[in-house]
């Protein structure tokens, strides 16, 4: 691994908000390609974060302090990261669903989508089900974000609630996370599922596309 990507994994780590930022800075201005210093200091260091809780090696403010380093990195990242050439047409809403305080995922998914043209309207995390109801109206789909294998039944609750309110075929519904799996999606009915934020978008595209 590069230096300065090892730099950005350890600050992450370590929960140093100035590191991060001045690794994420150097990298770029060293040519390190954005979804590199992505994947391989960030990513990698929040799963090892996740490992540390799983082992009882760290605790939840750590995993706080590691995620406030995370955000700061992403922050200085967002311009790289997005493409801005080609233009998608479409408007999704995307929220963590009720239970779950997770947005780190779902931020970044919606950074994505944004960056290839999607007009995005951001929901928040602990989202109930009535709040994506209501936004049915406004958008073509619905992504729907979940970390905790506890949570996961709320995207069930979220799709029956849009069922029950006659706008389940007014929208695409999209469900991601962690713990998700395309099976759990087809399981709940839900029209796709993907496993990170690229792939959230090209799947949002298709569904767009499905509905021309
Ligand atoms: Co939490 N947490 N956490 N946590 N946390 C996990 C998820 C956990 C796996 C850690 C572990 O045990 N290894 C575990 C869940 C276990 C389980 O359910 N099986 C866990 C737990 C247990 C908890 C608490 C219950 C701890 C406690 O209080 N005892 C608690 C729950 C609070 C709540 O939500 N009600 C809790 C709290 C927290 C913090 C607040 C401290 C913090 C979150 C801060 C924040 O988000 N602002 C936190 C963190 C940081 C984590 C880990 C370490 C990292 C999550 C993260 O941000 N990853 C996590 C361990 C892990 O994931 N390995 C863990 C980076 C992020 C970019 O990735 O969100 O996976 P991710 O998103 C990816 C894909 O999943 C996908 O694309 C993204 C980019 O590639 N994706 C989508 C996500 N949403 C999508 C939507 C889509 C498509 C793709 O379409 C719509």
């Amino acid at each position: 691994m590069d230096e300065i990507v090892k730099q950005i994994y350890q600050g992450i780590i370590d929960g140093q908000q100035d590191v991060v930022a001045a690794g994420v800075e150097a990298a770029l201005q060293a040519g390190v390609p954005a979804r590199t210093i992505l994947a391989e200091g960030m990513l990698a260091a929040m799963a090892e974060v996740g490992r540390l809780f799983e082992e009882g090696e760290c605790y939840v403010p750590e995993m706080l302090i590691s995620a406030r380093a995370m955000k700061t990195g992403l922050a200085k990242l967002q311009p790289s990261l997005i493409q801005t050439d080609v233009k998608a047409a479409g408007t999704v809403a995307i929220g963590t669903v009720k239970g779950d305080l997770h947005d780190m995922g779902k931020n970044l998914v919606g950074m994505m989508l944004e960056g290839a043209g999607f007009k995005v309207k951001d929901l928040g995390v602990d989202v109930a089900p009535e709040t994506f109801v209501s936004a049915a109206d406004e958008v073509d789909v619905i992504g729907l974000s979940a970390l905790l294998t506890t949570t996961m039944g709320s995207m069930k609750t979220t799709l029956e609630a849009l069922d029950a309110a006659g706008k389940r075929s007014k929208v695409k519904v999209i469900v991601g996370g962690a713990p998700v799996t395309e099976e759990f999606a087809r399981q709940i009915g839900a029209d796709g599922y993907a496993a990170d934020a690229s792939k959230a978008v090209a799947l949002t595209k298709s569904m767009i596309s499905s509905m021309d």
